[in-house]
């Protein structure tokens, strides 16, 4: 039998290495790669281009309620479409729980949402914000048994933060079942101290935001959730560490041999606190939490990347436009407090990265594969079907022109967000062709997919989600007087 389509005279990669090979896809998988593969029955010409796997953005919020309770700007059609735009074929979003929802309501829900308009394919974190017995006992154990691997609590936002207890809780739960813990970790006691202290001295403005959230509160907060995994023997993801600080504590935990994860974005690669410095509203539209910091810190995070000490890059999307839909719904004059967080990030976040990473070397295109795509594949459960160029995996790919400069404006992303905080960069490499599962979804700057063709991806237990088998004392019977806690 004909492959149904042969990408010819690319330059492949993986995390591996990069060589020039044609690929050919039979029914949405890579079916060979060689050298003069018989032509299928559609050829694509990609001499001089280079062909990637399709980006994993695993951590994006889409058509959901925020912590402060706003909805979004995009739905799973207008983010997952921009995604598209951007190289991303795999996108991790969140059912999100609010206090009082049945979990399994919940991800019905957003099944249903994602269902009828993703263009790209999906998986959902299980956001807990209300641990009750039949959350925790009933449908967390199930939903995880069926293949939704990951969980996402937050230590701050008054209306979904967890308690320390209740955090151990839903770990434990995790542990027993197989999943990886994502959390937002910041000291919330710290922020709300701030935030109150400023806006009561009249300082409100947007670039106060930033204030509000001391480095010191990211430190204290991962050195916390670090404590409670090595406490339970249970990996965690830390989720858009920001500072130079967070990175070292992440470094020394693992040298002590606790299984954390981390991820940063590129907001904290690309912007500082200075971006939120502008006359009037304006510096809303850099608002996101935990806030830009400064260019040591980008350094510093760049370096953590470049050792594996964060192993993802995600976009944390957060999209909201800057009008009273949005980041200006509190009314005419908000205060930072009454402004939502959060940057639209979907479709700049592999070119911003492909620019300094590649074209201007600032690392290499293989450490480019791997924290864009390879590595959260293998972190939350996707691989090996998703994340790489590889026989067997599904085709998603993206053919990019490593040569094709695009100059971000506010006004050309494919989001429902009408700005981009980019906008004026000129960034060199573009992913020109975008395939999902074989199909061509992206090309000549159109979009070629119909929405609700993306599918919800059910996830195996990945290593990554493995206990490390170094258990505290107090969880082993032999040194905690026989006590069976496990
Ligand atoms: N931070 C943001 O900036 N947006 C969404 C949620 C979050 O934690
Ligand atoms: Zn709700
Ligand atoms: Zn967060
Ligand atoms: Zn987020």
């Amino acid at each position: 039998v004909a492959y149904d389509l042969v990408i010819k005279g690319g330059s492949i990669a993986t995390t591996e290495g990069v060589s020039t090979m044609d690929v050919a896809i039979y029914r949405g998988q890579i079916a060979a790669l060689g050298w003069d593969l018989p032509p299928g029955r559609r050829t694509i010409d990609a001499t001089g281009k280079l062909v990637l796997p399709g980006g994993v953005d695993a951590h994006c919020h889409i058509e959901q309620l925020s912590g402060g309770g706003l909805m979004n700007a995009d739905t799973f059609e207008t983010a997952t479409r921009s995604a598209a735009f951007g190289g991303t074929t795999t996108v991790i979003s969140f059912a999100a729980q609010h206090r009082r929802d049945s979990l399994l309501d919940v991800v019905r829900n957003y099944s249903d949402l994602a269902a009828s308009g993703a263009v790209t394919d999906y998986a959902f974190h299980l956001w807990i914000s209300d641990p009750t017995p039949q959350t925790l006992e009933h449908d967390l154990p199930q939903l995880i048994e069926s293949g939704h691997r990951s969980i996402k609590i937050f230590m701050t936002y008054d209306r979904v933060r967890l308690l320390d207890e209740q955090v151990l809780d839903v770990m434990m739960v995790a542990r027993e079942h197989g999943a990886l813990v994502c959390a937002h970790a910041e000291n919330h006691g710290m922020i709300k101290w701030m935030a109150d202290r400023l806006v009561s001295r009249g300082y409100v403005e947007p670039k106060f935001h930033g204030v509000s959230h001391p480095r010191v509160c990211e430190i204290e907060a991962f050195e916390r959730l670090i404590r409670f995994s090595q406490l339970l023997d249970q990996p965690i993801m830390l989720f858009h560490v920001s500072t130079a600080e967070g990175a070292a504590v992440i470094r020394r935990a693992r040298g002590e041999g606790i299984k954390v994860f981390a991820e940063t974005c590129p907001q904290y690669l690309f912007l500082t606190a200075q971006d939120l410095d502008r006359p009037g509203l304006e510096g809303a539209k850099w608002m996101c939490s935990p806030p830009p910091r400064s260019t040591a810190d980008q350094n510093a995070l760049w370096q953590a990347l470049e050792l594996g000490d964060l192993q993802v890059v995600s976009s944390d999307h957060a999209p909201y436009r800057f009008d009273e839909s949005g980041k200006l719904s509190a009314g005419p004059n908000p205060d930072f407090k009454q402004i939502a967080n959060g940057l639209p990030g979907l479709e700049t976040r592999l070119p911003l990265l492909f620019d300094a990473m590649v074209s201007q070397g600032r690392s290499s295109l293989e450490k480019f594969v791997e924290i864009t795509a390879t590595a959260p594949a293998k972190i939350y459960g996707l691989h090996p079907r998703k994340g790489a160029i590889a026989v067997g995996a599904d085709a998603d790919i993206a053919i990019w022109n490593p040569d094709r400069e695009v100059t971000f404006t506010d006004d050309g992303l494919h989001d429902n967000v009408g700005y981009n905080p980019f906008a004026g960069r000129t960034l060199r490499g573009w992913p020109e062709i975008v395939l999902r599962r074989g199909d061509v979804i992206v090309a000549d700057g159109t979009l070629q997919a119909a929405p609700g063709s993306g599918q919800l991806q059910m996830r195996g237990r990945a290593a990554s989600m493995r206990p490390a088998g170094i258990l505290s004392p107090e969880f082993d019977p032999a040194s905690n007087f026989g006590a069976q806690l496990l």
